[in-house]
């Protein structure tokens, strides 16, 4: 690691250390589900029909930091440069703003789409807020297939562009992907074959979010309910 990754980690668990902002979601015990993948796999995309299905609060670590730098704060333009070289930005960033979302938005179930991108990020957030994901979805999908829907999706994305494409590929092989080999040793990840149409991928998603027991455990209620009501 870095002399300078050093001190910002050092910057971020100090901050941990002195409390604060951790402990207030802590005390919320969120539930947390990270939602990672390739550049173009889909996270978005399937985060939006999460939230509608199930509820869940929607915070991509990409667009809080986009938003960062249309708000001209102080680290807008080191934020830019990143993102337009396809580079990570410092966790301590990142973290601020996630916490900030998560506790401003007052509920307690997290889609946190695009993070943690490196193992700095993930061992940091962990450090800071004292919490883990309940699971990790991975939308894996083949860099051609990813490649081509960020080439065609035409929403001014200053990293949308070949060479950005190429260098953010790079680095989601070399610095992302051990994150989910992390979470797949403690038996966490949900790996999502995210080459399929939309709904077919939701499908997917769904099954996960719906796991056989739940139902089974919601058709026992229910019938016990109307024992219940038929008795009394
Ligand atoms: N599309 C989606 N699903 C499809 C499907 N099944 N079939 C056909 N088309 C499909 O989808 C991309 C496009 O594909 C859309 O046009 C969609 O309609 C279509 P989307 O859902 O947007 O994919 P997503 O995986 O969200 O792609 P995105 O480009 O947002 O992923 P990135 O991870 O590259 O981008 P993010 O915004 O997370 O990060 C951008 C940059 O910010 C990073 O490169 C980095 O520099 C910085 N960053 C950090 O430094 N730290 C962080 O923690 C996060 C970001
Ligand atoms: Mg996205």
């Amino acid at each position: 690691m870095s002399k300078n990754r050093k001190l910002l980690m050092g910057t971020v668990v100090e901050a941990a250390n002195k409390g604060a902002s951790g402990s207030i979601l802590q005390k919320r015990n969120p539930t947390i589900v990270f939602v990672l993948g390739g550049p173009g796999s889909g996270k978005g995309t399937q985060c939006a029909n999460i939230v509608q299905h199930y509820g869940y609060t929607h915070l991509s670590a990409g667009d809080l930091l986009r938003a960062e730098i249309k708000s001209g704060s102080e680290n807008g333009t080191m934020i830019q440069n990143m993102i337009k070289e396809g580079k990570i930005v410092p966790s301590e960033v990142t973290i601020k703003l996630l916490q900030r979302a998560m506790e401003e938005s007052g509920k307690d179930k997290f889609l946190i789409d695009g993070f943690p991108r490196n193992e700095e990020n993930r061992a940091a957030f962990e450090k800071v807020t004292g919490m883990e994901p309940s699971f990790v979805l991975f939308f894996d999908c083949p860099e051609e297939e990813m490649e081509r829907r960020l080439l065609s999706r035409n929403q001014g994305r200053e990293d949308d562009n070949i060479e950005t494409i190429r260098k953010r590929f790079k680095v989601f092989l070399e610095s992302s992907l051990p994150v989910i080999s992390y979470y797949d040793a403690k038996g966490k990840v949900r790996k999502i074959d995210a080459a399929r149409s939309v709904e077919e991928v939701f499908a997917t998603v769904k099954a996960i979010f719906e796991p056989k027991n739940e139902k089974v455990l919601l058709l026992y209620y229910w019938l016990l309910l109307r024992c219940l009501t038929f008795w009394y």
